[in-house]
């Protein structure tokens, strides 16, 4: 069976939590929190982050990569479109994910929200996260808006690496107690009910709820 390594509150590791449930790809899951990891855990992981992935003597790390090697071994259903524009966008959307909303979601807004407290006993400053919340949020939220405008799913009307990438950093948002407001982004809002009650991120979502308490 193969083993997929990441603490639940990672996006990168629920991307590829999603991403094994909507191929329906039986694996363990051992987690591993990404501070002063064991030598052993470099070995798969040499940067020393979550995710990585073992299938027998295979090894991987990184969320991209190991989609990419699950698209390959389970190609249905696929969650790369096979068109070269189609494919080329929805690995932008994820790299978007990925690079743009993580750095503020993730780093600026769960981790001193959600992480720091429970795990590094240091309290949040609650108007510094406000301050993004109001300022750097918005530009990005008014660009997805606009993507998604009357569309299914982000690229080519069928739920894809795109979506994984992008809705899965929503989901610390979500953690931290933050949400997108519907009355000013309705599309993005109604998209994002769709994606996180797919079954595969749904779920992902209820167990991360019970660990953090949210
Ligand atoms: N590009 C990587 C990013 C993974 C990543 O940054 N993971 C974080 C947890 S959310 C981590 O392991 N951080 C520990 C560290 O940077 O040492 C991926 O997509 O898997």
């Amino acid at each position: 069976m193969p083993i997929l390594y990441g603490a639940f509150g990672s996006p990168f590791v629920r991307k590829a939590l999603v991403a094994l449930a909507e191929k329906g790809i039986p694996f363990d899951h051992e987690q591993v929190i990404p501070i002063n990891v064991s030598p052993e855990f470099k070995k798969i992981s040499p940067l020393g982050k979550i995710p990585a992935f073992r299938d027998s003597d295979r090894t991987l790390a990184d969320s991209s990569v190991i989609i990419a090697y699950l698209e390959k071994i389970k190609p249905q259903p696929p969650l790369y479109p096979s068109d070269a524009y189609d494919y080329a966008r929805a690995l932008w959307f994820e790299e978007y994910g990925d690079s743009g909303l993580a750095p503020i979601m993730g780093f600026k807004i769960f981790f001193p929200k959600v992480v720091a407290p429970r795990f590094l006993n240091r309290q949040p400053d609650l108007a510094a996260i406000q301050k993004v919340v109001d300022e750097e949020l918005p530009p990005l939220f008014d660009y997805l808006e606009s993507e998604i405008d009357g569309k299914e799913w982000l690229v080519a009307d069928r739920f894809s690496i795109a979506d994984i990438g992008v809705a899965t950093q929503f989901v610390n948002l979500n953690l931290a107690g933050y949400s997108v407001d519907a009355k000013r982004w309705p599309k993005l809002t109604a998209y994002l009910a769709k994606a996180h009650n797919r079954p595969s991120f749904k779920a992902i979502i209820d167990k991360e709820k019970a660990a953090f308490g949210s």
